[in-house]
């Protein structure tokens, strides 16, 4: 197939997630061409069948904010119609499906292809759903010839907040496991030989919630060495460090900004904390947990589908501070049981979560669309 990818190029779960799927659909022989501001942050060297297209936005006078939806669409239909792409895969409703739909409507009949949309999260919960960004978010997925969901729970917000005419397919999203994998990197310039890692990886938006990470750490810290990694960056990094500073734990926190070898960083954790308000999926526990690493999260959104509790990890109310620092104080005084924890999230992610299963669901989609446009064009 002749497949489009259009995704945001920053750090991010919705991008990383079409980078993976777009460098599985390549190996599998599909000719793959990714469309974004610039190439995806996790598209790092040069594959086979893989082609990215970076969108050129002009800065005029004119503009207070240059109109990037339209600099999209107008290269997705160039791409579109060069390539003669089939299916544009659209991830993340806005702009990115928005801008699909307009790149369509400018292609011939005959070359117009079938987008797919899928939702990952925010793009329904805190942007799409905004009054300002809602009908145009309403309009792409009536329009889209199939629309998916990354957890059952976004599923269903979508249909409650757009009342949508037609089907959402819930597709859980996946990891490599053979990348995400316990075995242990150079852990040594992370912390002391005596000290337990824990970590947080986001990118530092208000929905993360990492100030509750310092404070479970200050719990943490007070009865066993320990060291907080952050990884990422964000909004809400000067926020953590100040309550770092309220609470004296300054030196025990490493910063170490965004990455993009997560997967070398991750197995050094002895315990991954992502207290969110919200999680729509959790792309990060689901690489921690490959890693058999124990992650504590917040019972709320798709991330109950994701981890069950007490037994591939641990589902906390959000802000219940004293909980998180409760159960994260029992693992790292009991390693027996965090190992126990941590082989039993891996063995649920390889069986539930895995690339090729998920990935013969992108494609039997696509080729259901497909058959669909070519039935309908009859
Ligand atoms: O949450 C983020 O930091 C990024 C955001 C995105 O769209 O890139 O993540 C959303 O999509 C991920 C991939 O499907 C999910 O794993 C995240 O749970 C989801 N974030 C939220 O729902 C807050």
């Amino acid at each position: 197939m002749k497949i489009g990818i259009v995704c945001q190029s920053t750090t991010g779960g919705s991008g990383i997630l079409a980078t993976e799927l777009g460098l599985a659909l390549a190996e599998r022989g599909s000719e793959v061409h990714f469309i974004s501001m610039e190439a995806p942050f996790r598209l790092r060297c040069f594959a086979q069948n893989v082609f990215s297209h970076s969108v050129d936005v002009i800065n005029y006078p004119l503009f207070k904010l240059p109109p990037y939806s339209l600099a999209l669409a107008s290269k997705i239909s160039e791409v579109a119609e060069e390539f003669n792409l089939e299916i544009v895969h659209a991830h993340y409703a806005v702009p990115n499906a928005v801008a699909a739909l307009l790149a369509r409507d400018m292609l011939p009949p005959e070359k117009r292809f079938c987008l797919v949309t899928t939702l990952h999260g925010t793009d329904i919960t805190l942007v799409g759903g905004h009054p300002s960004f809602y009908r145009a978010t309403r309009y792409a997925m009536e329009k889209s010839c199939a629309v998916t969901a990354v957890s059952n729970w976004l599923n269903k917000e979508t249909k409650r907040e757009f009342n949508l005419s037609g089907t959402v397919h819930t597709i859980y999203n996946f990891l490599d496991g053979n990348k995400f994998a316990p075995q242990q990197g150079n852990c040594d310039v992370l912390a002391k030989s005596d000290e337990k890692i824990v970590m947080h990886i986001s990118n530092f938006r208000p929905v993360k919630r990492v100030t509750d990470v310092v404070r479970v750490f200050k719990k943490i810290v007070d009865i066993l060495p320990a060291r907080l990694v952050m990884v990422g960056d964000g909004p809400e990094r000067l926020a953590a460090s100040g309550v770092a500073k309220q609470l004296g734990i300054t030196e025990h926190i490493q910063y170490l900004g965004n990455c993009d070898n997560i997967e070398d960083i991750l197995p050094c954790a002895d315990l991954v904390i992502q207290p969110s308000e919200h999680e729509s999926f959790g792309l990060v526990p689901l690489e921690a947990m490959s890693c058999e690493v124990p992650v504590i999260v917040t019972a709320s959104g798709g991330i109950t589908e994701v981890v069950a509790h007490g037994e591939t990890g641990y589902l906390c109310e959000v802000g219940d501070i004293e909980t998180m620092a409760e159960h994260a104080v029992a693992l790292l005084l009991h390693p027996d049981q965090a190992r126990e924890m941590g082989r039993k999230a891996r063995a649920h992610v390889l069986k539930h979560f895995s690339r090729d299963a998920i990935v013969d669901q992108y494609e039997t989609l696509y080729r259901e669309v497909l058959a669909r446009k070519n039935n309908d064009s009859r």
